[in-house]
């Protein structure tokens, strides 16, 4: 298993553990708000005020809607997201390489982007993606998961200056929305 599997593993196993990992917080109190804060960046406050905050698998603070924010999308990337429940289920079966399946619409926010810790957009899995043909960086944007037939027709060129499909061929594929320019 090669690095980036073995981060997504570890990342999705202590998700699904989420139901009941609580920190006991002692110490390191602004190194918590610091990740707080971050993680609530990702998406507008009317979300990320009342969501839950997970941080490398344990929760810092529970929330009262549905939605799980994060202040790496990787451990110590350092790019936040806010997830929707299908989101955390994806995120999981990739994790696991498991199959997955939309059963309804999922949405990410990224509304600080990936820059400087993007992906390969055709494998979730490539051992290098820095170095990948594919390789690509998006500024600020949404994550759509919707059933895959409706994926058709939309490109899967990150250079097409609009929206388009990353992880196509996989499970996990999605509409990258760009919603601002890159900093
Ligand atoms: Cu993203």
């Amino acid at each position: 298993m090669n690095n980036l599997s073995k981060k997504l593993v570890t990342a999705a196993v202590l998700v699904s553990a989420a139901g009941v990992v609580f920190v006991a917080q002692s110490g390191g109190d602004d190194e918590m708000k610091k990740q707080i804060s971050q993680a609530r960046s990702a998406a507008p406050a009317s979300i990320s005020g009342n969501a839950t905050i997970m941080s490398a698998g344990k929760v810092l603070v529970k929330g009262t809607n549905d939605w799980i924010c994060m202040p790496d999308t990787m451990p110590g990337d350092g790019n936040p997201m806010c997830n929707d429940p299908t989101w955390m289920k994806m995120l999981t079966a990739l994790g696991n390489k498991a199959d997955f399946k939309a059963d309804s619409i999922g949405i990410s926010y990224m509304l600080k982007g990936d820059v400087g810790a993007g992906v390969s957009n055709s494998d979730p899995y490539h051992p290098d993606p820095k170095n990948a043909d594919d390789y690509t960086e998006t500024g600020p944007h949404l994550m759509i998961i919707v059933p895959k037939e409706l994926l058709k027709g939309l490109t899967d060129d990150p250079n097409s200056g609009g929206p388009y499909v990353m992880w196509g061929e996989t499970p996990y594929a999605h509409i990258m929305v760009p919603v601002g320019d890159k900093e």
